[in-house]
């Protein structure tokens, strides 16, 4: 008897420092992973459908739409297809992010993007991305593979 009331005091206390842990200093600002886009949506809630096409077409590469606006505080779910014959990605960042990252890109062309903010698929493949538009602004959406974002694969989002 005496024992279980000692384990449950021990479990009691072990749930009170975790508690403290969690609102410590560390934990402020980075909540929900916000960045200065915005942050990764919740699928269970309501989002607004935005489909978006990749491809290639004479020597070019594109998004369909190439612009899209988006009210403050809306949640967006992106439904990306891949219409073209090769690998295309949709980085969601921004505009500077996106610039950095594909220098990146051209000395690591095989890096894979399994981010929130970002889906790569294959020819004729599918995927979403939902992501809440927390911050007004203008923000980019690229195709980061080597040499797609310079012959045409980009668009702005813009958040009013
Ligand atoms: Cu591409």
């Amino acid at each position: 008897m005496t024992k279980l009331v000692s384990l449950k005091l021990a479990s009691l206390a072990l749930a009170l420092s975790a508690g403290a842990a969690l609102a410590g200093p560390g934990a402020a600002g980075h909540h929900d992973g916000e960045v200065a886009y915005g942050k990764p949506g919740d699928p269970k809630k309501p989002a607004r459908l935005v489909q978006v096409s990749m491809g290639e077409k004479d020597g070019k590469m594109h998004f369909i739409p190439n612009r899209i606006e988006i009210r403050r505080g809306e949640q967006v779910k992106f439904q990306l297809r891949n219409n073209g014959e090769m690998d295309h990605e949709l980085v969601l960042a921004t505009l500077e992010e996106n610039l950095k990252h594909a220098i990146e890109m051209q000395k690591n062309p095989d890096m894979e993007h399994d981010d929130p903010n970002a889906k790569r698929l294959a020819p004729k493949k599918t995927g979403e991305i939902v992501w809440a538009f927390t911050k007004a602004g203008q923000f980019d959406f690229s195709c980061l593979i080597p040499g797609h974002r310079e012959a045409g694969m980009t668009g702005t989002i813009i958040v009013k």
